[in-house]
């Protein structure tokens, strides 16, 4: 089966399962593909907030969609929970309803909301009601309703009729909202979500995370004219002269491709004094432009230029705005080259967690703290670890010049051999690169991580990387190998097959944490027979912040320390294709399957900051690490020799 197949989302065994679409037309049994660049349509006034205060039902027995014999209701069941409960006399009987006593915060996961949600996964129903002011006539405009992220699986219906579903915890998607469903008082937006995690899911049962569950990011109603700039792409193309080029595509909401009659697209930079308008004859059109005395994005010189893109002649007006850094990025012999000059990545790999609070990041400020905290560490790059995190924090990235390695969940043990995995993973795959084609600071998409080496599982994540080279070519792809660790007489190969088709060989290491202690690292080389690029995404060990002992003790802070002075003195022997590293992990992190009860207390202790935002002494080793990389070395570590 081809993944686009299922990339237009209009086939999955759930879907087929959800008879209640009643009336929609088909096209809407799942999300409709995806508009970009939400941030930019708040000022042209076309987005309107439904955060805030949502109510909610527990339903771990799925009674809002189950009748007693466990047969889906019918979509006319009052009992769904997707109707409005409100009895029309006072003899009804309504077992169910919406009272602001059951209230969670949208965005946000609910485990850390209520004591009751710590550990629960299972179906919540989540309820809005909201008026809805047209700015654009009845049917000179389209209203889509858009999800930053919901964890795992969404089920929205509105005014008693199903939008769609989706399925993939990290990204975002989106319905349109036919003209008829909408309301202007009192529309009644029911979503049910379920986090209950599955073998044949993306990821699957088994992470080293938590499974916050709930609506975790912003819900935003679009309104758009009729024909709507859908998406574009500007990149900067390699090598840069005087006049740098940009070319991309613009794509217009027409999604079959067909030719429309030509419309004009503007697009204009304002600081450059460009200003030009752009023949668009299909849906995707392909664009080129020059731009004179362009200032390059970099780390340290994270220029964003204001872009305005305009469709004027489309009754309503389409505009939108970007900031957009203007950078080129490649992989090429032994190094990553941006800009055309070769760059060492001091990075840090960061889940999308707010510790001190035990909750999932989501806003700009949980973003500015997080990637605040790898700036103080010296980094010029992060590792968004093990799944697209929110907007906010790309686009931070972006502002604060920290370049960034984007993944999707393919996890440890997922099912390579079935096709259905695979297209929820490319589903995945998709919608993180549509989302954020066009932020600068990203260089890396990563197909996964730790995947075991198996003829399916190469052949899955070969097909991964084809998607990902397919749907962007500015960028590269890559994902975390493990090293094959019985390869040699003091020296690991990361010689696993999928090397071969990655642009960045990346591999996990933690000598000195699982196996024996860190002096190893003083006998260890490293090796690859690929002559790529090659890139450290994880190294790093366990302790509790506070916790002192003599440097054998696990868990102790001298522990830790021992590590990074052993691993950093090992790093001066690294072969002359090592690119960079992203050490784990900044902070401490919730994880099931962290049970010492003393020390760890259901997280994962690897952090260089502690679960309250206190520094571990290991923090200070590498951040005098990366201190001499970028003041003595000009960038660059020193090396010791074999
Ligand atoms: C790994 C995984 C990461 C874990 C980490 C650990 O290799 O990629 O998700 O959390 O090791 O702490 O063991």
């Amino acid at each position: 089966m081809s993944a686009s197949v299922l990339l237009a989302g209009t086939t999955s065994a759930s879907a087929q399962q959800t008879s209640n679409k009643a009336d929609l037309p088909p096209n809407l049994a799942a999300a409709t593909p995806l508009i970009t660049n939400i941030p930019g349509r708040v000022s042209a006034g076309e987005t309107t907030s439904l955060n805030g205060s949502w109510q909610y039902i527990v339903d771990p027995y799925e009674t809002g969609f189950f009748d007693y014999r466990y047969k889906e209701l019918r979509a006319d069941n009052p009992a769904a929970y997707w109707h409005d409960p409100t009895p029309k006399t006072k003899t009804d009987l309504v077992e169910f309803g919406w009272n602001d006593k059951y209230s969670l915060m949208v965005p946000g996961d609910w485990n850390h909301q209520k004591d009751q949600f710590v550990y629960f996964e299972g179906t919540v129903w989540y309820q809005k009601s909201f008026d809805f002011a047209r700015k654009l006539a009845e049917g000179s405009g389209k209203v889509y309703l858009y999800f930053g992220a919901v964890n795992y699986r969404a089920d929205v219906y509105l005014n008693g009729h199903k939008l769609g579903f989706h399925e993939g915890g990290f990204t975002p998607f989106n319905f349109e909202v036919p003209d008829s469903l909408l309301k202007a008082k009192d529309n009644n937006l029911v979503v049910r979500v379920n986090n209950t995690r599955h073998k044949d899911d993306v990821p699957t049962l088994n992470t080293d995370w938590w499974n916050y569950g709930g609506i975790t990011r912003s819900v935003d109603l679009v309104e758009v004219p009729a024909s709507y700039i859908r998406d574009y792409s500007l990149q900067l193309e390699a090598p840069v002269t005087k006049n740098a080029v940009v070319s991309g595509y613009i794509q217009l909401s027409q999604l079959d491709g067909s030719a429309t009659a030509d419309q004009k697209v503007h697009i204009e930079i304002p600081e450059l004094g460009f200003s030009k308008d752009f023949t668009v004859t299909g849906a995707k059109t392909p664009i080129s432009f020059t731009l004179p005395h362009l200032e390059l994005w970099s780390p340290e010189h994270p220029k964003l230029y204001t872009v305005s893109i305009s469709l004027p002649m489309s009754g309503g007006k389409d505009r939108l705005s970007d900031k957009i850094g203007f950078r080129t990025v490649k992989a090429q012999g032994k190094q990553v080259l941006l800009n055309g000059k070769p760059i060492f990545m001091r990075g840090i790999a960061i889940h999308e967690e707010i510790a001190s609070e035990v909750r999932r990041a989501w806003s700009k400020q949980d973003a500015l703290q997080l990637l605040g905290q790898a700036k103080e560490l010296g980094c010029n790059m992060v590792r968004l670890a093990h799944y697209p995190h929110d907007e906010t924090m790309t686009r931070a990235a972006d502002s604060l010049g920290i370049l960034v390695w984007s993944e999707i969940p393919v996890y440890w043990t997922i099912d390579f051999t079935s096709k259905e995995v695979f297209a929820k993973a490319a589903r995945q795959l998709q919608e993180m690169i549509t989302r954020d084609h066009n932020r600068a600071s990203i260089i890396v998409w990563s197909v996964g991580n730790e995947t075991p080496v198996s003829p399916a599982r190469t052949e899955f994540m070969h097909q991964l990387i084809n998607e990902a080279h397919k749907l962007d070519n500015t960028r590269m792809v890559s994902a975390a190998l493990e090293v094959n660790y019985n390869s040699g007489k003091n020296v690991n190969l990361i010689d696993d097959p999928l090397g071969e088709f990655v642009d960045l060989v990346a591999f996990n290491e933690y000598l000195g944490w699982y196996g024996g202690t860190p002096d190893k690292c003083r006998t260890t080389n490293w090796a690859t027979p690929y002559n790529k690029p090659l890139f450290i995404s994880e190294t790093g060990g366990g302790a509790k912040y506070g916790f002192h002992a003599d440097s054998l003790t696990r868990f102790s802070e001298e522990y830790q320390v021992w590590y990074y002075k052993e691993l950093v003195s090992m790093l001066g022997r690294m072969p002359d294709n090592w690119v960079g590293m992203s050490p784990w992990v900044l902070a401490d992190f919730r994880s099931p399957k962290r049970n010492n009860p003393v020390y760890q207390e259901g997280w994962n202790r690897k952090g260089l900051f502690s679960d309250k935002g206190e520094k571990k002494a290991a923090f200070y080793i590498l951040q005098g690490y990366y201190n001499s990389i970028k003041n003595e070395g000009h960038g660059w570590p020193a090396k010791t020799g074999h």
